[in-house]
């Protein structure tokens, strides 16, 4: 890999922040140049008031507390540098995929609802990174980036989100029910907490027949306050099942901060009651998420037992689709938005490899342009294919299984 050789003449002009703050490529180089540091102290407190709740509290957005000490900047000793790339790229796609679906949403393309992951990459790629090939994992309806993360094709992803017959779930599921049963995907739930009853039955399952696959559950802060999750928790800790739960803690569930919400912001405490091991970690740097997943998951599948991780992170965009920025102005202020952007999971591991001599700033941009040509493709492949026919309706909905012998 050339490391180096930098292309000063293909960048643009980048003279404000803001000018690149969709380019994350850009925004990583030019910051770069800057010297603008932007990794490290992930959650210190972003110290202002936005709302305030009819119980008194207000929106001080800083009462989450790091358990864990700050970004570690070495290379995890089983992360080599052609997989961290490929890491990096994985994030790239996720970003490009999900720029193109706010667009081809608003151009009436897709229907239902639709939820972007953008912020909150490093989660997915670095979890599922240690997934094996039959590992199972699970999630919410922010499922775009889980999907790409476990290596589904992008075209029938879009597709699917287009309503397409060459979609995942055949044009029926939309956003948020993308499936790809063949890499152990067992779906994208809109029900909140809905997934986590679901992983602590197909890890009793695995249980069952011995083996020592694992189950990751990703959800969100809001799916904590759902009483099946914590019947699920309870059991799963009782049968010890080899389920990773991953709660995404991007401090907001729509647009309730967590701190309205729970009464014990701090979910790995909440959690730890159920006797199973739990832990709060950083979700905006890559490297440490890589690091700390491989350890958990590595935990569960030998041990096995549960395992309850809260990790913390952000999402950039509002909660779905309709969210628009006047509606977002009303829970959380731009501030709070760059105060996040800053450590935006794309631009901090660009800067690592750039540092590191992992990558030089052309092939930086190389990938960038190979990622957005993956997701234009995606939609250009989602445009072209046909909606399900009509006799499709009924199909599916209820299994054709035929009994077997069980194990
Ligand atoms: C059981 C249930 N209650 C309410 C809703 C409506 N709803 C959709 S998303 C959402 C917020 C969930 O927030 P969180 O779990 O933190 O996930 P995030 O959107 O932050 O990823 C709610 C309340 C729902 N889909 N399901």
């Amino acid at each position: 890999m050339a490391t180096g050789g930098s292309r000063q003449g293909s960048l643009p002009a980048c003279r404000s922040f803001s000018f690149c703050a969709k380019i994350d490529t850009r925004r990583a180089l030019h910051s770069a140049r800057r010297g603008v540091v932007l990794s490290g102290d992930n959650f210190s407190p972003v110290s202002r008031s936005v709302g305030k709740h009819p119980t008194g509290r207000q929106n001080k957005g800083g009462t989450i507390v790091r358990a864990e000490a700050p970004v570690k900047k070495a290379l995890p000793k089983s992360l080599t540098p052609q997989r961290l790339v490929e890491l990096y790229r994985k994030m790239l796609l996720i970003r490009h995929f999900e720029e193109q679906c706010s667009p081809a949403y608003r151009q009436g393309k897709m229907g239902g609802y639709m939820h972007v992951y953008i912020g909150q990459e490093a989660v997915a790629t670095g979890f599922i990174a240690h997934m094996r090939d039959d590992d199972y994992m699970i999630c919410s309806y922010r499922d775009h980036g889980h999907a790409l993360a476990r290596g589904t094709d992008p075209r029938p992803v879009m597709a699917e989100l287009f309503g397409r017959y060459t979609g995942v779930s055949k044009g029926k599921g939309g956003s948020m029910h993308l499936v790809d049963v063949q890499r152990g995907f067992l779906g994208g739930y809109g029900i909140v907490g809905g997934m986590v009853p679901l992983a602590v039955g197909v890890g009793y399952g695995i249980r069952y027949r011995g083996t020592d696959q694992v189950c990751l559950c990703f959800f969100g802060d809001g799916a904590m306050n759902i009483g099946p999750v914590h019947e699920a928790l309870n059991m799963a800790a009782v049968y010890k099942v080899p389920v990773v739960f991953i709660c995404e803690n991007n401090r907001y569930a729509m647009a309730t901060p967590i701190e309205f919400a729970s009464a014990v912001p701090n979910l790995a405490e909440r959690a730890r009651q159920y006797g199973m091991p739990t832990k709060q970690i950083g979700g905006m740097d890559l490297l440490e998420v890589y690091q700390e997943a491989e350890e958990i998951i590595h935990h569960v599948r030998h041990t096995p037992e549960p395992f309850f991780v809260e990790v913390l992170t952000y999402r950039f965009e509002g909660h779905g689709i309709a969210d628009n920025p006047t509606n977002q102005a009303l829970y959380r202020t731009k501030e709070e938005v760059e105060y996040w952007r800053q450590r935006d999971p794309i631009v901090s591991t660009a800067r690592f490899l750039i540092e590191n001599g992992i990558a030089s700033e052309s092939e930086l941009l190389e990938w960038d342009s190979i990622a957005k040509q993956q997701a234009l493709e995606a939609v250009a492949f989602a445009d072209a294919s046909p909606e399900p026919p009509l006799e499709e309706l009924y199909r599916d909905v209820y299994t054709d299984m035929e009994v077997q012998e069980w194990r």
